[in-house]
């Protein structure tokens, strides 16, 4: 599948936070229509998200069929990619697919390669050949040079940058403004800090921060 997403069934929203509300600004921009959000907080039932109501938790998902709505995953990460991980499965066991968002104001080469509920927000640049694994997050102003490979459910920040041919395992949160340069290769479950520069391969599993960034002992996730 590449860039666009031509699936025009109406959207579920998977949580209702702060990752929830600037997806919701993407697919209104995009000319998407949103059915309803869930989220896991009672107390949030029957409010509403950027103007989506919230009807309840992920059981209500469940009452739609599989091939009538498309699912949007709201929980962002700011540590670790495992809550994203949890609630994708959960939902592709029960037959769900989940729709990709790319912002109207994203570059995304025709030959680069989004998987299934990719999202690529605001200002973000995706280059040639650039490929995203199922669930992947590129986050605002972000750019993924050309040949990179990103794993499932991992998230390059805010203004994160990646030079060409940069691969990352899964679950790895990549923090705003971090830099990883060219060729290297991120491990799964690696935290990189905000503003980190990454100049040497990270294997899975570590916490790596600072300039040029070196590995930490981890801090309880
Ligand atoms: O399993 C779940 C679940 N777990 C938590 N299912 C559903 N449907 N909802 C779940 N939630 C809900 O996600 C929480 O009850 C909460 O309302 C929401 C998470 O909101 P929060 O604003 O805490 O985080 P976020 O994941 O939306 O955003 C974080 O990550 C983004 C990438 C924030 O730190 C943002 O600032 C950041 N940009």
């Amino acid at each position: 599948m590449t860039a666009r997403d031509d699936d025009s069934a109406p959207l579920i929203v998977l949580g209702a936070g702060g990752h929830a509300k600037v997806l919701i600004d993407a697919l209104r921009l995009a000319g998407r229509r949103v059915l309803f959000a869930v989220d896991a907080d009672p107390a949030r039932h029957g409010g509403s998200v950027a103007g989506v109501s919230i009807r309840g938790g992920d059981d209500l998902v469940l009452s739609q069929a599989p091939a009538d709505v498309l699912l949007v995953h709201g929980l962002g990460s700011t540590r670790q990619c495992e809550d994203r991980l949890r609630l994708f499965d959960r939902m592709k066991q029960h037959g769900y697919r989940f729709a990709r968002v790319v912002h109207p104001s994203a570059v995304v080469s025709p030959t680069a390669h989004l998987a299934e509920g990719a999202q690529i927000l605001a200002g973000a640049v995706i280059q040639t050949d650039a490929v995203l694994e199922d669930d992947v997050i590129v986050n605002t102003n972000a750019s993924v040079d050309h040949d990179c490979r990103v794993g499932r459910h991992s998230h390059v920040g805010p203004a994160a940058c990646l030079g060409g041919g940069v691969r990352v395992g899964e679950r790895t949160h990549i923090g705003a403004g971090a830099t990883i340069i060219q060729y290297r290769t991120l491990g799964a479950g690696v935290l990189v800090g905000a503003g980190a520069v990454v100049v040497r391969d990270l294997p899975d599993g570590v916490t790596a921060y600072g300039v040029p960034a070196r590995i930490v002992p981890a801090e309880p996730r």
